[in-house]
């Protein structure tokens, strides 16, 4: 598989990539903005790379269902913007995205030394977000999701007939709308948005049909991490006792052709998805052959 194109650089996609989540917020549902601080955050950041992080993503509005007040722009880039800065200064080899739905803090974040744009809306909440991510050269996730920030991690639209075909054909119109702003192809990565406007059977669903996904020819990133699908299956109440069902979501989807995933326990994540991709690599050379 081609790399993945963001401002500064490529990268490479011929083993699993990971995005260690770093949040900024006062109420994040899995950390409870533990990283909060400047220095704290930009440690957390050195933690997650040396435990095998390839990209830092970076979040200052939540999108938990309760108890989250809405971020207005300026209160985003002020949680945002100075932990970018001070990672891109101290770990400059590696890329930062930012997981925003708003074009201000989008554009404040790559001039600050983001090269990626995470968008849970997929550019629909913030029509500036396409020309933006283009002007700039970025790498962009565009991730399937329904409804406002606020009610995208409900099921107020979790209403499907059809749900891997929808969401599919979803983020093919999203696709339409980030290549006719000027986003180049090899920039972007696909994300079926687990957990956002889908109920548990619903994240299943999509995760079994990834392949449908990948078929459109994109790399396709996967988030689990915590979530409350793994929580469902598992019984286990609290987001940060979730990590080994969560390593156990992210290789499933490996095997059904994600490349990239967004993980909140980077050191665990690594050593099983590179055994998992060790050992499919190696089935399918046995296939080859057989
Ligand atoms: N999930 C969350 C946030 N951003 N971005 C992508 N591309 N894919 C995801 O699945 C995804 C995402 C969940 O956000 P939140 O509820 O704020 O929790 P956390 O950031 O701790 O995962």
């Amino acid at each position: 598989m081609p790399p993945w194109h963001t401002t500064h650089r490529a990268i490479p996609l011929d083993r699993p990539v990971i995005l260690g989540i770093l949040n900024v917020t006062p109420d994040s549902f899995s950390d409870g903005g533990r990283f909060f601080s400047i220095d704290d955050a930009v440690s957390r950041a050195k933690q997650m790379v040396s435990e095998g992080a390839d990209v830092i993503d970076v979040g200052g509005e939540s999108t938990r269902p309760q108890g989250a007040e809405p971020v207005s722009a300026e209160e985003e880039v002020r949680r945002v913007i100075p932990v970018i800065t001070e990672i891109a200064r101290q770990l400059p080899r590696v890329p930062i995205s930012v997981d925003t739905t708003k074009s201000e803090v989008a554009e404040a974040a790559l001039s600050a030394g983001a090269e990626i744009i995470n968008d849970v809306s997929a550019f629909r909440l913030d029509p500036r977000m396409g020309d933006i991510c283009a002007r700039h050269g970025a790498g962009v996730i565009l991730m399937h999701s329904r409804g406002g920030v606020r009610e995208m991690a409900t099921f107020a639209h979790a209403n499907y007939t059809d749900v891997v075909g929808e969401v599919v054909s979803e983020l093919e119109d999203r696709l339409r709308i980030a290549k006719g702003s000027g986003v180049q192809t090899e920039h972007i990565v696909l994300d079926p948005g687990i957990g956002f406007a889908k109920r548990t059977e619903h994240s299943l669903a999509v995760l079994a049909g990834l392949p449908r996904l990948t078929a459109l020819g994109y790399p396709v990133l996967v988030g689990a991490s915590r979530k409350r699908f793994v929580g469902e299956i598992t019984g286990i109440g609290d987001p940060a006792r979730r990590v080994a069902g969560s390593v156990g979501a992210h290789v499933a989807a490996l095997a059904r052709g994600a490349r990239l995933f967004r993980v909140h326990d980077v050191r665990e994540s690594r050593q099983a998805l590179d055994v998992a991709w060790a050992v499919l690599a190696r089935t399918a050379r046995v296939e080859a052959h057989a």
